[in-house]
């Protein structure tokens, strides 16, 4: 038995104590009685584990190298390079590619991570890897693979039956990209036949949807309509909808009023977006931000993400969900102090409620004994200094443990803290 004393938990701030027994929280709250080993935590803050619930680890380190670089930096540039680079995949470059990547998201507290994985490819590679390393990895990680028709779910030739394939190989989630069909009508039928898809093999739906800066983009609209009307909605997440951004007020006014109704989920991912869009416009730019506040206020879960690292649409990344907070929070005027002290719902409980293991998630008795500690007293200071992630816990055994910085200064005045 562990006892952890002088926790700051978030969302709980009456308890200052957590035990924790055979992998599992066993209580929560204060004067715990005795226990084996005591951990002093000094009055930091404790997080459930972050979520990253949208990334790419198939396509992790693909954009380095000389050449590589997306010029336009645009999604369809990436699009192009991806296509062409796949071509010479094999298992164990995926396999390394992820791990690579978890390595990361790991050792910034990351233990639920959602990923899209390429199926427009005849051999299915990346999935094979991918469904592989779920289990393999499965004591230190969540993995939820997304079969994701990068290519188009009719615009690249027989990416139906390849996304029947994965999902029957047993593929948590059914992916698309409505707004890179050939046209209209057939980004509509897809995201029909995905839905369907998702139903019948009973799996979760996430759509990179309305990945670009047209108004005049509405597969949100549409996902929203097919789902609302299954009774789809809390399985269903629409990922990037940049361009509701830019929509009229009285359209997206109109719409919020849907997406409560479906309760569908939104992902947005701040750093990638504001680098990808935008890059038609002249002055004023764009920020490819969807409407996270108002989707907020609304109701319905939002939840940021890393989407990639150093790859064909984004040379930068390296799984520090702090920093895509940070940038989030910006982006989104999210930054009131009521609005920073709860914040972290957006890479943490939020992206779990995505990911549908909120059974399984949370600082409570009973659930595992999944946290991390910041190097911060509370959720507004752990923002503003955007603070380091000092350990972070699964099933009660530590995956990583750090020392807290010290100052280092070498002027006497200025080592105060
Ligand atoms: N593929 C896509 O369609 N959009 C993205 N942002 C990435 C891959 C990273
Ligand atoms: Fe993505």
């Amino acid at each position: 038995m562990r006892k952890y004393i002088n926790a700051t938990i978030y969302g709980n701030p009456e308890s200052r104590e957590i035990l924790v027994e055979n992998g599992r929280f066993k209580a929560i709250g204060n004067d715990l009685g005795n226990a084996g080993e005591v951990v002093d935590l000094g009055g930091r803050l404790v997080l459930p584990p972050y979520v990253d619930p949208h990334l790419h680890l198939d396509y992790i380190f693909s954009g380095l190298g000389e050449g590589n670089a997306n010029v336009s930096g645009t999604l369809f540039e990436g699009i192009r390079r991806w296509s062409e680079n796949k071509k010479s995949l094999t298992e164990e470059i995926v396999r390394e590619r992820a791990i690579k990547g978890i390595q990361k998201e790991l050792s910034h507290g990351v233990q639920f991570i959602r990923t899209h994985v390429d199926i427009t490819d005849p051999n299915l590679t990346g999935m094979k890897a991918l469904i592989k390393l779920r289990e393999e990895l499965k004591d230190i990680v969540t993995l939820q693979l997304v079969a994701f028709p990068q290519e188009g779910f009719f615009r690249y030739k027989g990416a139906e039956q390849l996304m029947e394939k994965a999902l029957e190989m047993g593929a948590d989630v059914a992916g698309g990209i409505p707004h890179f069909e050939i046209s209209y009508e057939h980004g509509v039928e897809s995201l029909r036949r995905i839905v369907d898809l998702a139903i019948k093999y009973k799996v979760m739906i996430d759509i990179h949807c309305d990945e670009n800066d047209d108004p005049n983009s509405r597969f949100l609209e549409v996902l929203n309509a097919l789902v609302l009307e299954k009774d789809y909605g809390s399985y269903t997440t629409a990922s990037h909808t940049c361009s509701f951004g830019s929509v009229e007020n009285s359209y997206a006014n109109k719409m919020l009023g849907l997406f409560r109704e479906s309760q569908i989920n939104f992902i947005s991912c701040p750093t990638e977006n504001a680098h990808l869009q935008g890059r038609g416009d002249t002055y004023p730019k764009r920020r490819g931000l969807t409407r996270v506040k108002e989707l907020l206020e609304n109701g319905n879960h939002v939840a940021f993400a890393q989407d990639s690292i150093a790859d064909y649409w984004y040379p930068l990344g390296n799984g520090n969900m702090m920093n895509i907070l940070d940038n989030g929070i910006h982006l989104a005027h999210y930054t009131h102090i009521d609005e920073m002290n709860k914040a972290f719902d957006l890479i943490t409980y939020h992206g779990a409620h995505i990911m549908r293991v909120s059974d399984k998630y949370g600082i409570e008795a009973g659930k595992p004994a999944n946290f991390i500690v910041l190097d911060a007293q509370d959720a507004y200071e752990a923002i503003r200094e955007r603070a380091e992630v000092l350990a972070s816990i699964r099933n009660g055994e530590y995956l990583f443990k750090r020392e807290p910085r010290k100052n280092e200064l070498a002027i006497e005045f200025l080592q105060q803290s």
